[in-house]
């Protein structure tokens, strides 16, 4: 009986001790092999860190935003091309140079007014009188917007308009009495606009307005003796004995002359936009009349200026 139940006990026991082994077996292997089919789903997880990788491929398209930073480089090429048009805003524009190399005259470009002589109408233009234009004795030079009458003089008061452009100030030659107070900007454009209208019996009444500034807008009669219409208009700079060595002058440009005071309707213009630079103007072809400068016109030629 002891040896029958030590049997049975043995056998339970090596059955026990097949399932127990087996179960302790497989413990240690099952941890190994679970455990290695872990490392190898943890090295999915490393394809889930791949996949990390994938959403640095999302920061990488952060770096394509970062291309968005560049389209931004590329609106810094719209500022540039703010910049050009900036430079399109400071484009250079072709203009009448009126300087003064003559000891027997002065620089001047000078239109004549085909057929009789214009009653009544309207000049404007844009003009730029260099600062410190001096002569070669180092004097300051004045400039001139001259309106002749058929006398085609400035002397005796007999021109309709002869509008000195000075040093620092306007004036009106033989107008003592009247104060030009829209400032002469030195070195700039500027813009001036000019009436006139002589009724038949008396002297012209001339308006003019300088840098559209109607506040200090001007308007008085001509002097006694600048009687009828006009018959040219003149650009002039310095005296007939003065010389200017320097390379300043008297800038013109965009001049339109009207046969009204409304001005609406063009008798000349011309912008100098039609010629090469360095062109002489004495006897030169006038827009698409025909017209030539006068020939007291001299000193004059195109130059090229940022506007
Ligand atoms: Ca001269
Ligand atoms: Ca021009």
């Amino acid at each position: 009986m002891k040896k029958t139940q030590a049997l049975i006990v043995l056998g339970l026991s090596s059955v026990l001790c097949a399932c127990g082994g087996g179960l302790n077996q497989p413990a240690p292997v099952n941890p190994g092999t679970p455990s290695s089919a872990a490392p190898s789903s943890v090295a999915v997880s490393s394809a889930a860190p791949s996949s990390v990788a994938v959403s640095s491929a999302a920061p990488s398209s952060v770096a394509v935003s970062s291309a968005a930073p560049s389209s931004v480089a590329v609106s810094s090429a719209a500022p540039s091309s703010v910049a050009v048009s900036s430079s399109s805003a400071a484009a250079l524009s072709k203009v009448a140079k009126i300087y003064d190399a003559n000891s027997g005259d002065t620089g001047e470009l000078r239109f004549v007014i085909p057929g009789d002589d214009q009653l009544q109408g309207k000049l404007t233009l844009s003009f730029l009188k260099d600062a410190d234009l001096v002569d070669s004795n180092g004097v300051e030079k004045n400039a001139y917007i001259t309106l002749f009458n058929s006398a085609n003089s400035t002397s005796s008061g007999r021109a309709i308009l002869d509008l000195l452009i000075g040093s620092s100030a306007f004036s009106i030659r033989d107008q003592a009495g009247i104060t030009v107070n829209t400032p002469f900007k030195p070195g700039a454009w500027q813009t001036i606009a000019i009436t006139w209208d002589y009724a038949g019996t008396a002297q012209a009444t001339v308006t003019i307005v300088i840098d559209g500034d109607t506040a200090n807008a001007l308007s008085y009669p001509a002097s006694s003796t600048a009687v009828g219409g006009v018959s040219a208009v003149a650009f002039r700079l310095a005296d007939n004995s003065a010389v200017i060595t320097s390379s300043k002058a008297f800038y013109v440009d965009d001049v339109k002359l009207y046969s009204d005071k409304a001005g609406t309707t063009i008798v000349y213009e011309d912008n100098f936009e039609s010629y090469a630079v360095g062109a002489d103007l004495s006897g030169a072809t006038i827009g698409a009349t025909a017209l030539t400068y006068d020939s007291s016109t001299s000193d004059v030629r195109i130059a090229e200026l940022a506007k």
